[in-house]
This record gives structure tokens, C-alpha cells and sequence, in this order.
């Protein structure tokens, strides 16, 4: 493993802003005055969806654990050489633009967020469709370790020790139809308890996707925790996908729908802006973004001064992960 550092002078305005929505936010305060003239602004987009999920679905008996709670689970083979990120980086320095676009706004804000009861709305092309608990999809009987890297758009990354199971269980139990090539994932959205969403930095509710090969990966996974904890609000409670040979970004937190489709699904940054956030968003240090560069990545957490470390193909996956790209042009499929 290779690791740089930042000269010691670093000119910051070279260093990535830690904000995929730079030009987004730039609007988004515009709107925000706009707002005070007394315009509305459009963010119950979700709340007109019949099916939601959430905490206003109709589960009664969800018994998931409470954020915070200790839960247990295997350690497996999924390990990687550096250091774990220290746990109050991984809670404290996050995105979750719901509750504002700065790294401490959703420690700060998430609180407000309801997650007991919690139900998943299951739509589109499939054979079991319904409105489900977190219980009916994740078995806490059955919860992996996994330390996986992770990797976010904005060149920054961590190695996080996620508590989940894996996205193929869930996938094979909502028993997607064989005209169904993707899965779409949606985030819960409450303008009420979600400070951010009074801003349009994207078409909200938040919207990721996979092809249904990478869904099924064995790598793909459905987290329920972090350091042996029930997920915190902030990244994401009950439960958030982690993807972790693709941009941060691609994981979705606080699902309250699942939809399979034939169609790519239009995700949230895709729609914001195409020329940025591709839907494959593979880890890839030789496509940069029109904006930075992604052939190196700086270290959340990280002891000494700005550590460095360049960045792996697939974020360091690719034996896991490559043969579901073959024959793809990855600079045009990115
Ligand atoms: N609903 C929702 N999901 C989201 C985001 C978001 O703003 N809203 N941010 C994404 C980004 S850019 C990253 S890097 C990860 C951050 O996860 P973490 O805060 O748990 O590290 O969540 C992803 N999922
Ligand atoms: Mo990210």
C-alpha cells in the first residue's frame, strides 16, 4: 500500500471541497431566498407516493434494535490492511444532505428523524410485493461484520466495520420477476424532522440504484450497524445498502422503498447532474471527476498530517467485482 502526504503547504484551493454540490448548494441558497418571498418549495414529492415506507407505514410489531443499541454479530473474511476509521469519525463526519450538507449537520440534525416503527415498501416487478418491518428482511440472528472501505466522490474515504447481511438474501426473498434488471432504492423523506430537505439540492427523496447482478454481488450488503451498534440516524438508521467497490454516494440510507424495474433507474446525483455522477459510479482512479481528480484519496481519521493514499481500481474489489464490467467502456459507463 502506498501512501502519500499533502505538501506541507498545501494550497487549498486545490484540495476538493468535500462538496459534490458545490454548484447544487450555490442554488439551493438562491432558493432558499426565494423561499423567504414565500415561495414553496417542492419536497412532499414522496409523500403523495401511496406506498411509502417508513415510520408512517403500517408495521405494527417492528422490533428492530434502537440506534446505539449493541447488536451482535460474525466476524467474516472481509477485513482490509489499514487502520479502521476511529468510530467518532465515522459518526461525526458524514452525508446525509437530508439534514444539511455539512459534514456535522446530520450528527447534529438526525435526531429528529423517526425510525421505530420502520416499514419498507416492496414495488414494481415482483413476485412479493407488500409493505415490510426492518425484522422481515434483516435476521438479527444472522448479522456479518464486514470492514469495508469506503470510498466517497469527493476523495475522501474511510475503513468502516458495517453490521448487516448480505443485499442477495433480501434481493432473493422479495423475489424480484425475470424481466426485472435493476433495483431501486429509495430514503425516507419528512420535511418535518429533515432540516435539509427545505433546500433543493436534489430532486428529493434521495434515489440510488444497482443492476440486479451487482445487487446480488457478494460484496453488495444491507447494514443495519456500525461498531457492533444499531446504525446511528446519522448514517442512515434502520438500515442503508453499502456498496463498497462504488462511490459512497451509491450506498442509500434510511430506505423506505424497494422497487425493481427494466429500466436504469434515474438516481438522485445522476439527475442532478449527468455529467458529474454516472449511474455505475465505480471506484476508479484513472476517470476524475470534471472537477478533481480520483487517483488518490485523503484519509478521514487518519493519523499524522492530511494523510494520503492513492486510490484502487473498484476501490480495491476488483477481483470481487471486475468480471461484472466486461466488455464495458468504463470512461463512458462511469
Ligand atoms: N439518503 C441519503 N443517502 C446518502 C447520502 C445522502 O445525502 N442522503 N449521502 C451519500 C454519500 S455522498 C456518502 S459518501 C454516504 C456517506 O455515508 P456515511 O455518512 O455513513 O459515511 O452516504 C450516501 N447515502
Ligand atoms: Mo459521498
Amino acid at each position: 500500500m502506498k501512501f502519500t502526504r499533502n505538501p506541507r503547504y498545501q494550497d487549498l484551493r486545490n484540495e476538493v471541497a468535500d462538496e459534490h454540490a458545490f454548484f447544487n448548494r450555490r442554488q439551493a441558497l438562491r432558493a432558499a431566498g426565494v423561499a423567504t418571498a414565500g415561495i414553496a418549495l417542492t419536497t412532499g414529492v414522496a409523500c403523495s407516493e401511496p406506498q411509502q415506507g417508513g415510520p408512517t407505514g403500517t408495521s405494527a410489531g417492528s422490533a428492530h434494535p434502537k440506534p446505539g443499541a449493541g447488536i451482535e454479530a460474525s466476524p467474516t473474511k472481509w477485513k482490509v490492511s489499514d487502520d479502521t476509521t476511529p468510530e467518532d469519525a465515522v459518526t461525526g463526519y458524514c452525508n446525509f444532505y437530508e439534514f444539511g450538507t455539512q459534514k456535522t449537520d446530520p450528527p447534529r440534525y438526525a435526531d429528529a428523524m423517526t425510525v421505530s416503527p420502520w416499514s419498507i415498501a416492496v414495488t414494481g416487478m415482483t413476485d412479493a410485493p407488500g409493505t415490510y418491518t426492518v425484522n422481515d428482511l434483516v435476521d438479527y440472528d444472522a448479522l456479518e461484520e464486514r470492514i469495508y472501505r469506503h470510498r466517497c466522490v469527493e476523495a475522501w474515504s474511510m475503513v468502516v466495520p458495517w453490521v448487516g447481511v448480505p443485499l442477495a438474501g433480501i434481493i432473493d426473498k422479495l423475489k424480484p420477476t425475470a424481466e426485472a434488471k435493476y433495483v431501486e432504492f429509495e430514503t425516507y423523506l419528512n420535511k418535518d424532522e429533515m432540516r435539509g430537505v427545505r433546500y433543493p439540492v436534489i430532486d428529493w427523496p434521495y434515489i440510488e440504484g444497482l443492476r440486479l447482478d451487482e445487487a446480488r454481488n457478494e460484496l453488495s450488503f444491507m447494514a443495519v450497524g456500525v461498531f457492533g451498534k444499531a446504525m446511528p440516524k446519522q448514517n442512515g438508521a434502520p438500515l442503508r445498502t453499502v456498496v463498497p467497490w462504488k462511490y459512497g454516494f451509491k450506498g442509500c440510507k434510511s430506505i423506505v422503498r424497494i422497487s425493481f424495474t427494466d429500466k436504469e433507474p434515474r438516481t438522485a446525483w445522476n439527475k442532478a447532474n449527468a455529467n458529474e455522477y454516472g449511474f455505475y459510479s465505480n471506484v476508479n482512479p484513472n476517470v476524475d471527476h470534471p472537477r478533481w481528480s480520483q487517483a488518490s484519496e485523503r484519509i478521514i481519521g487518519g493519523r499524522g498530517f492530511n494523510p494520503r493514499r492513492e486510490t484502487d481500481m473498484f476501490n480495491g474489489y476488483e477481483a470481487q467485482v471486475a468480471h461484472l464490467y466486461e466488455g464495458m467502456d468504463l470512461t463512458k459507463n462511469f
